[in-house]
């Protein structure tokens, strides 16, 4: 089954919606692997936007991620890194569509909640920089057979 790494940023935390985020994707039926409350150093901070290196908004971006504790979280299911991209809506919030979460819990592109992995590298990636592997968490919910032909 397919894992993705997603963080709440230091806006979703300080806004009071950490148990809102992470309750949309319980009750999707997702998995939680597993999940940590920290605060991030500039160098880490850096490390998932690699892809960002030179773009303008990369230094604004790094000062926000490390300006305040953030929830960094691994969940599990089929096909969940395009559908957790989908829940939590466009990049800029005045693009996201409404029952999104940045659609509805967002105005400003540079305080949009969430951070989700765009592919099964970029995950992967994302998931070894902030976790190790032995707290990645084998678990069986009960409620599996209910959700999963
Ligand atoms: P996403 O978070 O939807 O994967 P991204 O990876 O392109 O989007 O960008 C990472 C974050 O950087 C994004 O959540 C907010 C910020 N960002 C992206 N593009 C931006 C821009 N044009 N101006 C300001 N901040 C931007
Ligand atoms: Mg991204």
């Amino acid at each position: 089954m397919e894992r993705t790494f997603v963080a709440i940023k230091p806006d979703g935390v300080q806004r009071g919606v950490m148990g809102k985020v992470i309750s949309r994707f319980e009750e999707k039926g997702f998995k939680l692997v597993a999940m940590k409350f920290m605060k991030v150093s500039n160098d880490l901070a850096e490390k998932p936007y690699g892809e960002h290196k030179g773009k303008p908004f990369l230094s604004g971006l790094v000062s926000f991620i490390t300006s305040g504790p953030v929830l960094v979280m691994v969940w599990e299911g089929n096909g969940i890194i395009d559908t957790i991209r989908k829940m939590m809506g466009k990049t800029n919030p005045k693009d996201a569509e409404v029952g999104t979460i940045r659609g509805d819990l967002a105005i400003d592109i540079g305080r949009n909640i969430v951070h989700g992995s765009d592919g099964l590298e970029s995950a992967k990636r994302e998931i070894s920089i902030f976790f190790k592997e032995e707290e990645l968490v084998n678990w069986e919910p009960t409620i599996h057979r209910w959700i999963y032909e």
